[in-house]
């Protein structure tokens, strides 16, 4: 496999294949590493597209018929057997996949019709043969001409090479080298003998008489099969690698955008678990305000949790230090910034018996209000790549409570608390 084409193989791969992935993420990425895997399926075929173009009857279907090894195209003496816009075979060259597409005489279409299917087959061909059989002519110029601006490599063969001696042959390249400077490399003039005429051989036979046979010579494409190959190997960022690889890089940017998604939302719904089922143990065991803080076993785990889904594992220890650096943040700033009335008038709103004794649903409210509030805090220091940036702790906390709207968090996490306490 060629250079970056193995190497967009393996960072799909990679991508597939991170172990920081926790199981939630993967699942919810299903669809789109399903897709991965099929554009590495496509990657490892490596595959080509070659399309030859050229006047009717120059040989154009024999050529790939040689380079397929096979009768896998109609040939005619018959101008214009090629009919079909465009016919193809996927045959082997070199162990790669190569899809071969003929298409029908230049000559056969007329100007525009003839730019357009030229655009459309050279434009998602990897490499274009144009076919002569003599010198150019002003129309196959013209084609050469417009075939060039598609820029794909480009081969010129001068096919029938049996037909002329080999002076000929040889003043022929030099005058089609010339005419196609500028459009064509000197070394991509080649010639090819497709499809040979029979030869009339006089034999011996076995009492010494003359007998006159025909043979069939044998095809000779080496030098385009040669081609071929070379533009597999150097030209290896071939276009299609190359789209391959742009098409690779899109994907994995999408994919990286979608796993920061599936992440965060996986992450919420955690954070609303844990706290909720901090809440209702709370609720269902009523402790004294100043217990609350020690009851950070849930947190723990909550941390434990967050740090798999965000591919940065904390330990128990590590997990259970963040927790406590989170609650004394959490311990200053809620006297600070709204007093400890506040927090007491905010329970009022949703516990009239709060003046005396905390209800159920209070208390457990508040035990909610806590644990979500340190997972949000655990959040902000993973997306952060376990760090809490240049704000330290103290100000990312401050904005996690300054942007929460406090009340209505107490008021549904009491709602949904009393609802579970009365299944
Ligand atoms: N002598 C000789 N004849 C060839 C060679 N290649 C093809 N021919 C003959 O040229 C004629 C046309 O061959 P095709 O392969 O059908 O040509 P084409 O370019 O596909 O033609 P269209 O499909 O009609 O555009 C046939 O009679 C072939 O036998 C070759 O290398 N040498
Ligand atoms: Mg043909």
């Amino acid at each position: 496999m060629t250079e970056p084409l193995a190497q967009t193989v393996d960072s799909l791969r990679a991508l597939i294949d991170d172990p920081s992935l926790p199981r939630e993420v993967r699942e919810a990425l299903a669809p789109e590493f399903l897709e991965i895997e099929a554009l590495i399926e496509k990657l490892n075929q490596r595959a080509i597209h070659v399309a030859v173009f050229g006047r009717v009857s120059v040989g154009k279907s024999a050529l790939l018929n040689a380079l397929a090894g096979s009768e896998a195209f109609k040939v005619g003496v018959l101008h214009g057997t090629t009919t079909t816009r465009e016919s193809t075979h996927w045959t082997t060259i070199d162990g790669a996949r190569v899809h071969l597409i003929d298409t029908p005489g230049i000559n056969e279409i007329d100007g525009q019709a003839r730019e357009k299917l030229a655009h459309e087959v050279a434009g998602r061909s990897d490499l274009v043969i144009f076919v002569v059989d003599g010198d150019l002519t002003a129309v196959e110029a013209q084609a050469l001409r417009e075939l060039s601006r598609i820029d794909r490599p480009m081969l010129l063969v001068l096919n029938k090479a049996d037909r002329y001696s080999s002076t000929e042959v040889g003043a022929l390249l030099e005058r089609l080298r010339e005419h196609s400077r500028g459009f064509v490399r000197a070394e991509h003039v080649l010639t090819a003998s497709a499809l040979p005429s029979r030869r009339r051989v006089i034999r011996m036979d076995a009492e010494s008489r003359e007998r006159e046979t025909f043979e069939q010579p044998l095809a000779d494409v080496n030098a385009v099969r040669q081609a071929i190959v070379e533009v597999l190997s150097n030209d290896g960022k071939t276009l299609a690698a190359l789209n391959a690889g742009l098409f690779a890089g899109r994907i994995s940017d999408q994919l990286g955008s979608r796993i920061t998604e599936v992440r965060r939302d996986v992450a919420d719904k955690l954070i609303r678990n844990y706290a909720l089922g901090k809440g209702v143990a709370v609720g269902l065991t009523p402790v004294p305000l100043a217990d609350l803080a020690a009851a950070a076993g849930l947190d723990v785990a909550l941390v434990v949790h967050l740090s798999q889904v965000y591919g940065l594992p904390l330990t128990k220890a590590e997990a259970g230090e963040l927790v406590l650096k989170i609650a004394a943040q959490v311990a200053v700033l809620m006297g600070a910034i709204w007093g400890v009335n506040a927090l007491v008038s905010a329970l009022k709103g949703v516990s009239a018996g709060l003046s005396t004794a905390l209800t159920a649903g209070a208390q457990g409210a508040l035990a909610y209000f806590a644990t979500y509030i340190t997972g949000r805090a655990a959040q902000a220091y993973l997306v952060g790549g376990k760090s809490w940036g240049e704000r330290g702790p103290k100000r990312v906390v401050e904005e996690i409570l300054k942007n929460l709207d406090r009340d209505s968090i107490l008021r549904d996490a009491r709602a949904e608390i009393l609802a579970k306490l009365k299944a």
